[in-house]
């Protein structure tokens, strides 16, 4: 998320900063990637390297040629391979955590097998220019050294006992990535409501901290807007427990510079008491980490109950909103709904969206300025009605609900799958 003008624009999914129209130092017609300037609209992947004997996605047009991605075998812990995730009947979702051990390679899904043996996600099929997304399994392409695999993530992928199977990329990550499998189950017929508790941070603020956040009225209305929103969704944020980080880490990321603090930042977690999502207050990210967000998820869905993980949770500079606590509330459930496996339902270029149906989408042709960004007063109901558009209101002037800001019924299906939401009767 990040401020862009007079509006406060949320980028919050990940990379696709990157992507964003802004002045990145590349000629008219592309755009700045990994240090590179390439053609808009292009794919963007990396290049093979050949010295570490791993395959990497090209252009469309390309990648044919390079086979059929390694995939490692998982160690200790857990026995199953990715190639066999063993779904049991009583399966509502599962979620696949993938863990490399070196924050410079990444971690991609390359292809994904449902129990019957179809191709459910194929990497190929999203790097066409115009459609980077299959229909069913989604997956928007960024870069991480840690991924997940979360099925299903729209309700178009129907969940069925048996096994299936994935290939990843794997890049520098490790050669043996711990592998984690979380399965959840049906809902119980007597079980009506989610539960979503979780645990807030404070990283040296002014005047804010563990100890007097239950009387900070700012931040109380915060979480009050938080809550709000997500019972739009039939969850309920019952238990918040509050934790200082240690001092010495806190004074040196608070502001956050880069992606090493944000790990490190997010390592914190090891302390907290319980399996809960973490939500980190932060000063500020250095204005030149991702062009001066507010906001950051660190991952579409984050592992759950990983306390000690980088990926435990998500971030917000909270001082922008000290004077604005409906709209840091918006941004915070924002961001968890990132962690809880939800995409912008348009991303800021207008060509790419989320799975959903029932999230409308803004495509680029809405783009009547001409700046490769779709904007409130280009998208309008298109936008405004979903807390997870790119953008959320420039004021606090915003109603939560039928006619305001809410998440949609396929929203609240996919946080549902989430282990990290729990049903209760
Ligand atoms: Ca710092
Ligand atoms: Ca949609
Ligand atoms: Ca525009």
């Amino acid at each position: 998320m990040r401020f862009f003008q007079k509006n406060i624009l949320l980028c919050t999914a990940l990379f696709f900063l990157l992507f964003v129209a802004c002045d990145d130092g590349c000629p008219e017609g592309t755009h700045s990637y990994q240090g590179d300037c390439v053609e808009d609209g292009k794919n963007t992947g990396p290049s093979e390297n050949q010295d570490d004997h791993v395959i990497i996605p090209k252009t469309n047009s390309d990648i044919g040629n390079y086979g059929k991605a390694p995939v490692d075998a998982p160690e200790e812990e857990n026995n199953q391979s990715l190639d066999a995730i063993e779904v049991p009947n009583s399966a509502m979702s599962f979620l696949v955590w993938i863990e490399g051990n070196n924050p410079t390679g990444y971690v991609l899904p390359w292809h994904i097998y449902n129990s019957r043996g179809q191709v459910i996600y194929d990497l190929e099929a999203d790097l066409t220019t115009d459609d980077w997304i299959n229909n069913q399994y989604h997956f928007h392409y960024y870069y991480s050294y840690q991924t997940s695999l979360f099925i299903p993530n729209t309700p178009k992928i129907t969940m069925e006992p048996g096994t299936w199977r994935a290939d990843l990329f794997l890049y520098h990550v490790a050669d043996s990535p711990r592998v984690t499998i979380y399965f959840k189950s049906k809902r119980p017929e007597s079980f009506e409501h989610n539960r979503l508790n979780l645990n807030i941070w404070f990283t040296a603020l002014d005047n804010l901290n563990a100890d007097n956040a239950e009387e900070d009225a700012s931040l109380q209305t915060s979480i009050s807007t938080l809550k709000e929103l997500y019972k739009t969704a039939n969850v309920d944020v019952e238990e918040i427990q509050f934790y200082d980080v240690p001092k010495d880490l806190a004074q040196r990321c608070s502001v956050i510079d880069d992606y090493n603090e944000f790990y490190d930042l997010l390592r914190a977690t090891s302390a907290a008491e319980n399996n809960w999502p973490n939500l980190f207050l932060v000063r500020d990210y250095d204005s030149e980490f991702e062009r001066g967000i507010v906001g950051l998820s660190s991952h579409i869905p984050g592992p759950p109950g990983k306390q000690g993980s980088p990926f435990a949770g998500v971030t917000v500079a909270y001082p922008y909103f000290e004077d604005l606590p409906r709209l840091g509330g918006a941004v915070m459930a924002h961001e968890m709904g990132h962690w809880l496996g939800l995409f912008h339902t348009t991303e800021s270029i207008g060509k790419l969206f989320d799975p959903l149906d029932d999230t409308e989408e803004c495509s680029i042709s809405k783009d009547h300025n001409g700046d490769k960004v779709v904007a409130w007063d280009e998208c309008g109901t298109m936008g405004r009605g979903n807390l997870m558009f790119w953008l959320i209101p420039e004021n606090e002037d915003f109603s939560i609900g039928e006619g305001g800001i809410s998440f949609s019924p396929n929203q609240q299906w996919v946080m549902e799958r989430h282990p990290s939401v729990q049903f209760v009767p």
